[in-house]
């Protein structure tokens, strides 16, 4: 008999970083718990933990890399796949300039280690400017908004979800998502505990969703409204002299051109606008003020609007304006024990030129993926002729996708790096596949930083990767080398280069408390390892909670994590104000010109008519994106991607429950099937994304079974967030029919 082990690690599928138990026998895992002794999660997991097993032994699952032939794709050996990938990279680069070839990287990037840690060190390589990822069809407005206020892309203030006793929800549903820009394991446990404790939940969306029904109270607001209901709020603080700073006080400027900038917007004037009643807004205000301790907290739905950054900026106006700021049950910042965010990357000072074909902004070096195939398809200096995706799917995540299809049928070579033969790769002239999650090593080094508590777990692969089968780190540090025109370089030649570099920074970061701590010195008092851990050892002992390579010998290490399986934890949120700030004076910067520039067009907008029927999205509960819908034990059941329809909306059109719909915008239209329901607001209907799983050539055989439709069909590229350059998939103006 097979020897039987229990692995306890983290789940990787979402932000939420539960602890769970992973039980093996030989090679098989027979099945996964929640790990009761993991100190942030304690016990809990969702349905899709048990997915990590599915996609382990998912038949579909890529274990060889493919290259494209005339005759469809063939399995290779890794060293013809490498040359493949290299030759064809450098190819289009030699013909067109780095700028030549653009790259992608998905939503699975952040939850590996080795990605988060390898994949910069390949793109720096590639040296192209024309970077593009899902942050510009998710967060990016956050990050924009936080940057402008506080000085980081990553000072993200994060609800201190244990200890408030009043939580604002504007456009998330930490029920179904577990919590985004909020590490929450058991994200419906803790809200409930607000409730048992005494305090109140209150929730806007355009959706009577899960987090809907936990809450005290519930208010259908109309999509793309966030911002006007803010500032709105604001605006009565002002107006009843709610207003104070608390732990914020003296740490902010701007507090009179805010209060100019929202005197237009009394609960009156964007009652119509928002569907909200004056009074509600003024009695929420008041209780939000009031209440011991309050957070407002915004996700999607306020992020993937036209009006997303100047909606994420008001959240947080309204967290300091009432003195929730760096408070306990406020909106706190993070103390993880690896900080990133003072990185020059996430100033907002590094906001590159706009981009080449729209002129949209450029932010943290990235470039709005709304704007991608213009960069492909537009002729001139600078065009995209190559593509290297990492960890995405933009085909079915990013807007327009007949448009994006179009244009990467159009391009002369492609690599992705996928577990996948999916809707996007199957455009690939090579796919390298990585190993599984359970097969790698794992820190959260990107979620710590949202967590609301401060933890520090380490994962434990559960088995090697087969044989030959290159780790995630060794696929791009081989493509990253090669790029540097180093090909020879041997794979440990490479890392030592990596490694070297992130000593020295260990040595800077440390240089103001340890002057006499030497390079040297650094590198004696780390173990022997190779890759990602190594890196994120120099982190750790480099961060805040360090042992500082010795000096500090009581301080964390990478040892010691390794010797804590259930992971470490480091305490509840802690005020840290101004020393959190990166602004350049240490304040916080509560009326960024951009921001109240765009005021003005927001002021504009709540004299518009506003549309008969706009779509937004929504998640669920066994699904993740668009790339978990191969795994049996999460897809079976009911068709789940279905159109849902408010029944006044329904009974107009002539719609019936059950029945198909042609669903049509200004640039798509699909059919989806109709879910009658009193959950949705009058004017408003919902689908998930990342289904569609129709494509021709991709093997994808289960999702194929349950293929449901690409709601990206009818999203616009055109409508954007302008400040951020982020995608508004949520209030899409769209038509509703029934199909003959
Ligand atoms: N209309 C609409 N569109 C949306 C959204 C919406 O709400 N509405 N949500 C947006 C959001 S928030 C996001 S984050 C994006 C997601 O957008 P993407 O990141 O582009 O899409 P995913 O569906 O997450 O695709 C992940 C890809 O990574 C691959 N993969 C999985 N695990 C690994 C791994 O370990 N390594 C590698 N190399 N690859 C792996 C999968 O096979 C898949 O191809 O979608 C966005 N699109
Ligand atoms: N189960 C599961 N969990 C996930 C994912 C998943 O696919 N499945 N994806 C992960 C990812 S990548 C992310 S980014 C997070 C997202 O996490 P969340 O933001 O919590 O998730 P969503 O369900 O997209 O929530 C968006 C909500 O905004 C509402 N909404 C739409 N438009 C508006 C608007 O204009 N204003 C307001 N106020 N509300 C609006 C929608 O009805 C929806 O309820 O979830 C993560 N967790
Ligand atoms: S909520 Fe579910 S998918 Fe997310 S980390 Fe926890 S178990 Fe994994
Ligand atoms: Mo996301």
């Amino acid at each position: 008999m097979a020897a039987s082990r229990i692995v306890h690690r983290v789940c990787t599928l979402c932000e939420a970083t539960c602890g769970i138990r992973v039980h093996v026998e030989g090679d098989s895992v027979t099945t996964i718990r929640g790990d009761q002794d993991d100190p942030f999660s304690r016990g809990y997991i969702c349905p899709k933990a048990y997915g990590l097993k599915g996609l382990y032994e998912d038949r579909d699952r890529l274990r060889a890399p493919l290259v494209r032939t005339s005759s469809g794709f063939e399995a290779v050996s890794w060293e013809r796949a490498f040359e493949v990938a290299i030759d064809g990279l450098l190819a289009v680069r030699e013909r067109h300039g780095s700028d030549g070839v653009g790259s992608y990287a998905g939503n699975p990037t952040v939850h590996s280690l080795q990605a988060m840690l390898y994949l910069s060190v390949f793109l720096r390589a590639l040296g192209t400017k024309q970077r593009f990822s899902a942050s510009s069809v998710d967060q990016l407005p956050k990050m924009v908004s936080s940057g402008l206020m506080f000085g980081s892309g990553l000072n993200i203030a994060v609800p201190d979800l244990d200890r408030t006793q009043y939580l604002l929800v504007l456009g998330g549903n930490p029920a179904v998502s577990n919590g985004s820009l909020m590490t929450a394991p058991d994200a419906a446990g803790r809200l409930r505990a607000i409730a048992a404790r005494g305090g109140k939940v209150v929730v806007f969306d355009p959706r009577r969703t899960e987090t809907a029904q936990l809450a005290a109270e519930h208010h259908f607001l109309q999509p793309g409204t966030d911002a006007a209901l803010l500032l709105a709020m604001v605006q009565v603080m002002f107006e009843e002299k709610l207003v104070r700073l608390g732990r914020a006080s003296g740490h902010v400027r701007g507090l009179d051109a805010v209060k100019n900038a929202v005197g237009a917007f009394t609960p009156e004037r964007v009652a119509a606008y928002c569907r909200i009643e004056p009074a509600v807004i003024r009695r929420l205000t008041r209780e939000f003020c009031e209440a011991p301790s309050a957070v407002c907290y915004g996700r999607l739905g306020t992020t993937c609007q036209t009006f997303g950054t100047v909606a994420s900026w008001a959240v947080d106006l309204v967290n300091v304006l009432s003195g929730n700021l760096d408070a306990p049950g406020g909106a706190m910042f993070s103390r993880p024990a690896i900080d990133n965010s003072g990185g020059s990357r996430y100033t907002t000072r590094a906001r590159g030129g706009p981009t080449r074909v729209k002129g949209l902004p450029r932010w943290f070096g990235e470039a709005p993926v709304a704007t991608l195939a213009d960069e492909i398809l537009t002729e001139g200096p600078g065009q995209i002729r190559g593509l290297f995706t990492f960890a995405g799917n933009p085909l079915l995540s990013a807007p327009d996708s007949n448009r994006l299809e179009q244009a990467f049928r159009s391009l002369e070579f492609m690599v992705s790096v996928d577990v996948y033969l999916n809707e996007t790769t199957r455009h690939a002239h090579v796919i390298l596949p990585p190993p599984t999650g359970l097969e790698r090593d794992h820190y959260d080094l990107a979620l710590y930083r949202f967590a609301v508590r401060d933890v520090a777990k380490y994962s434990q692969p559960v088995f090697a990767p087969p044989q030959g089968q290159p780790e995630e780190w060794e696929i791009l540090l081989t493509l990253a080398k090669a790029m540097w025109g180093q090909r020879a370089l041997s794979l440990e030649q490479a890392d030592e280069i990596v490694f070297t570099g992130a000593v020295k920074e260990a040595h800077e970061s440390l240089a103001a408390s340890f002057p006499d701590l030497t390079l040297e010195e650094i590198k004696r008092a780390l173990p022997t390892r190779r890759g990602a851990p190594r890196v994120l050892d120099v982190l750790l002992r480099s961060g805040p909670y360090g042992d500082a390579f010795g000096r500090n010998p009581d301080g964390l290490t990478l040892a010691q994590l390794e010797s804590t399986p259930h992971g470490r934890d480091l305490g509840a949120l802690k005020p840290q104000l101004p020393q959190a700030l990166h602004t350049s004076d240490r304040m916080i910067d509560l009326a960024p010109e951009l921001l109240i520039a765009d005021v003005a067009r927001l002021e504009v907008d709540i004299a518009r008519q506003l549309p008969e029927l706009v779509l937004i999205g929504r998640r669920q509960l066994r699904s993740n994106n668009s790339w978990m819908h191969n795994i049996e034990a999460l897809i079976k059941g009911p068709q789940r991607c279905t159109l849902l329809v408010n029944e006044q909306d329904a009974a107009r059109r002539g719609l019936r429950h059950g029945q198909p719909a042609r669903l049509s915008s200004a640039v798509g239209s699909i059919v989806a099937q109709v879910e009658v329901t009193a959950d949705m607001m009058p004017g408003v209907v919902s689908l998930p994304h990342g289904f569609g799983h129709s494509s021709a050539g991709a093997q994808l055989g289960v999702a194929a079974l349950h293929a449901g439709v690409n709601i990206n069909v009818v999203s616009d590229s055109a409508i954007v967030d302008p400040v951020s350059g982020n995608a508004a998939f949520n209030g899409v103006e769209v038509t509703l029919e029934p199909v003959a």
